[in-house]
């Protein structure tokens, strides 16, 4: 009889997993609590799978074989409790794409922060490579999709915490962490220990032939890497020393040192710009270099990658007022990041949907380089309360428009207008990409 399998959520990542499903022989079901995307409801009646929609039924879930969960399905959705109740296998939709990879290799990126620039780069070091290579995962394609459509030799996902939640056997090549900070506490019971051990998971089932690319200098994962036993050969990056193996930065110059491989460049060479993005640069030629990629071709694209949409994105200038959106910002430790690679006064549109943040992080950057805050979200006490004393200069908006008004009134000339807002967007937008297509658009409008 044929293994049955309920794929939970029709979103990008339910849609990919039932296609390879259906692909590989499974009795597939798809149930999906809320109304499908036109977009997936079509693919899945073309190829014939079966779904629901506006409702899970209890009965029929709970008789599959197993179940492939999307990443936003949180567990205490009703429908998971009953699940956990009777013992379900559930696993996530990267670990179902994962067992139909055969002899392909992955290059797994995840982090609370850089994770998409380094994929993306690590990806734009591959293609230029020849690489047969796909990008996958959290940045918008479900690798599942992929496997079933178009399966390449080499997968660069981007794997977020949510997707790492219900792996069993999921063994990319070569894993990088990039950094923990707090974020997305509201899924893991508010411990950040939980959270933690989420992103941990991606090396956790690599062997002394993979590698592990991690931030030395950062305070999260050193603290708690020697409470999990890691098996793979560990490849560090670091601006703080140099190493006998990894990645390090010393007086601008990024060394690289692998086997008997040893490689230097500049950062000012460097395509994207800021100390985040040198960690990016340094974790995805680290990610390269373990692939065997050569280093000529590492060279070449870390000066030729272009910088991503959202992430400090230059969205003009207007009589000597910068505008940067960096709309992707939705945790406190982005927007450190954006705010320490400021070299003008800032005039800050701060706000959304706080996932728990403790702005106290953002509290020196503040007092040195804020002169207003514009807040952009329907609830701003905590930021209010955070900054209230420091910069006089504070407004409360609730759209795009009113906020890159006002911000442009407090600018002037010489100054910059950040959109860092750490925090999401749903209260407003409909999404971060939303929220930056508004502030560029109000830009335009002034
Ligand atoms: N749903 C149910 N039952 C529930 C709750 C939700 O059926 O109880 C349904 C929703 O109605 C919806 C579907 O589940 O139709 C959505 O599933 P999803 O939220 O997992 O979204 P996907 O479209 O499948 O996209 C997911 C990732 N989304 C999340 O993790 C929230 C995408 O990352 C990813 O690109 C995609 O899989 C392919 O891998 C997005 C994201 O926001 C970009 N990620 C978070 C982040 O980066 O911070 C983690
Ligand atoms: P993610 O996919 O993990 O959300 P992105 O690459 O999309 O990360 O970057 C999101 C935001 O985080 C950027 O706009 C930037 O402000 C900040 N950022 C990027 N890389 C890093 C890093 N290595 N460390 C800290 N912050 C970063």
């Amino acid at each position: 009889m044929k293994k049955s399998i309920v794929i939970l959520g029709a979103g990008e990542s339910g849609a990919g997993a039932a296609l390879l499903a259906h692909q590989k022989g499974y009795d597939v079901f798809v149930s999906d609590s809320t109304v499908i995307k036109d977009q997936y409801k079509n693919e899945l009646t073309a190829a014939g799978i079966s779904f629901e929609e506006a409702h899970h039924s209890e009965e029929r879930i709970l008789q599959a074989d197993e179940i492939v969960k999307s990443p936003g399905i949180p567990e205490k959705a009703e429908i998971m409790k009953k699940i956990r109740l009777q013992q379900i296998p559930v696993i996530s939709e990267i670990e179902f794409a994962f067992r139909y990879i055969g002899n392909s290799r992955v290059v797994a990126i995840t982090g609370s922060n850089g994770k998409t620039t380094t994929t993306a780069l690590t990806y734009h070091i591959c293609r230029l490579a020849e690489e047969n290579c796909a990008m996958v995962g959290n940045i918008g394609y479900s690798f599942a999709r992929q496997v079933a459509e178009d399966p390449k030799e080499l997968y660069v996902a981007e794997i977020s915490s949510f997707q790492l939640d219900d792996i069993k056997t999921f063994r990319p090549n070569v894993a990088v962490l990039t950094n923990i900070t707090e974020d997305h506490l509201d899924r893991y019971d508010y411990k950040v220990e939980n959270y933690i051990r989420s992103k941990f998971r991606i090396a956790e089932n690599q062997q002394e032939g993979d590698v592990f690319i991690y931030n030395l200098d950062d305070e999260t994962t050193m603290q708690y890497l020697t409470n999990y036993p890691i098996k793979s050969t560990q490849a560090p990056i670091t601006m703080s020393k140099e190493l006998p193996q990894g990645a390090y930065l010393t007086n601008a110059k990024m060394h690289l040192k692998w086997k008997s491989e040893e490689m230097q460049m500049s950062v000012s060479d460097f395509a994207i710009k800021g100390k985040h993005n040198q960690y990016n640069s340094m974790a995805a030629s680290m990610a390269a270099t373990a692939l065997d990629i050569r280093k000529e071709k590492i060279r070449e694209a870390l000066q030729t990658f272009e910088s991503l949409e959202h992430r400090m994105e230059p969205a003009g200038m207007i009589k000597g007022v910068e505008f940067i959106n960096d709309s992707k910002a939705t945790n406190v430790n982005s927007t450190w990041f954006a705010l320490e690679s400021m070299t003008k006064p800032v005039i800050l549109i701060l706000g959304g949907v706080d996932k728990g943040n403790d702005y106290s992080l953002l509290k020196e950057l503040v007092k040195e380089k804020v002169k207003a805050i514009v807040c952009m979200g329907t609830d701003n006490r905590k930021i209010q309360e955070a900054f209230g004393d420091m910069v006089s200069l504070m407004l409360n908006t609730n759209n795009a428009q009113e906020a890159v008004q006002a911000a442009f009134h407090f600018a002037n000339k010489g100054d910059v207008v950040l959109l860092s807002p750490a925090c999401a967007s749903f209260d407003l937008f409909k999404n971060y990409e939303d929220r930056g297509n508004q502030f560029k658009q109000a830009v335009k409008n002034l």
